[in-house]
């Protein structure tokens, strides 16, 4: 067993501490940090993303992998940022206007920085035009919105328009999801995309990145 095996199998127990002394071990071995990245910590999320599909894996068993990884990717980060790494695309999420709920959207967040994303997070209670400002700010691939409110729902329509509005709406792709959002609704709302979950989120964005 390498110990690129060793890491994947730290963040697929959720084993934080593991996890993070064997990716110092894996530096100490001169393993490249964007290996590491990608064959210890990202790996292993789309394992646990896998297992999550699959029913072998609930959302604390995820939960607690994916803080795994984020203490190693804490380790990484400032050597992937010196080494100029690019993250493979930029997302930012937050959940919707009058909407405090951020369990899931910070799974999500995690899946998509375990994917290899730039993850800019807005927080809880995002209005419209706070989207609008983070876009122009940060300049993102995808904006992503969560809801779990049927009465805060609409605000996600309302995210898309304000963007159109600002003539935006081109610049980016948009991602929602939350537990009363549909597929029918992500069309009626004028999404791009919906995703019942953070696994699958994490694989839609990876997917429109690629085409
Ligand atoms: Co609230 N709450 N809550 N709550 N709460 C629900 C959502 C509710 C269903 C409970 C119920 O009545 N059975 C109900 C909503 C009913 C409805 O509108 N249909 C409800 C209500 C009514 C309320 C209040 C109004 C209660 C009150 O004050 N009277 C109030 C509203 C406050 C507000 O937001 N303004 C309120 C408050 C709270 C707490 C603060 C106490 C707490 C939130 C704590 C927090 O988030 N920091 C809370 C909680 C914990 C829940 C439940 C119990 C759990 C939600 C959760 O975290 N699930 C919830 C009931 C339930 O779901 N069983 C409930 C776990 C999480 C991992 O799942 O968020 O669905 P979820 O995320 C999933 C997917 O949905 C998806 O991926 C995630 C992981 O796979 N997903 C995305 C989420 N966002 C995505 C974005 C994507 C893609 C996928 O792309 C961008």
């Amino acid at each position: 067993m390498t110990i690129l095996d060793d890491v994947r199998k730290s963040v697929i127990e959720g084993d934080l501490s593991a996890t993070q002394d064997q990716v110092n071990q894996a530096l100490a071995e001169a393993i490249p940090p964007e290996t590491i990245l990608k064959d210890g910590l990202i790996s292993a999320m789309s394992e646990v993303g896998r297992m999550f599909e699959n029913g072998d894996f609930y959302v604390p068993e995820m939960l607690i992998s994916a803080r795994a990884m984020k203490g190693g990717l804490a380790i990484l980060r400032p050597l992937l940022a010196s080494a100029n790494i690019k993250a493979i695309g930029k997302v930012i999420i937050g959940t919707v206007q009058g909407d405090l709920h951020d369990i899931g959207k910070n799974l999500v967040g995690m899946m998509l920085e375990g994917a290899g994303f730039d993850v800019i997070d807005l927080g809880v209670d995002v209005s419209p035009e706070k989207y609008v400002a983070a876009v122009l700010e940060h300049h993102p691939d995808l904006v992503c919105c969560s809801a779990l409110l049927t009465t805060t729902m609409p605000r996600m329509k309302d995210i898309v328009q304000a963007l159109r509005a600002a003539s935006l709406r081109e610049a980016v792709k948009v991602m929602i999801g939350g537990a009363p959002v549909t597929e029918q609704y992500a069309v009626e709302a004028g999404a791009d995309m919906y995703a019942p979950d953070a696994a699958s989120a994490a694989q839609r964005a990876r997917q429109l990145m690629s085409e």
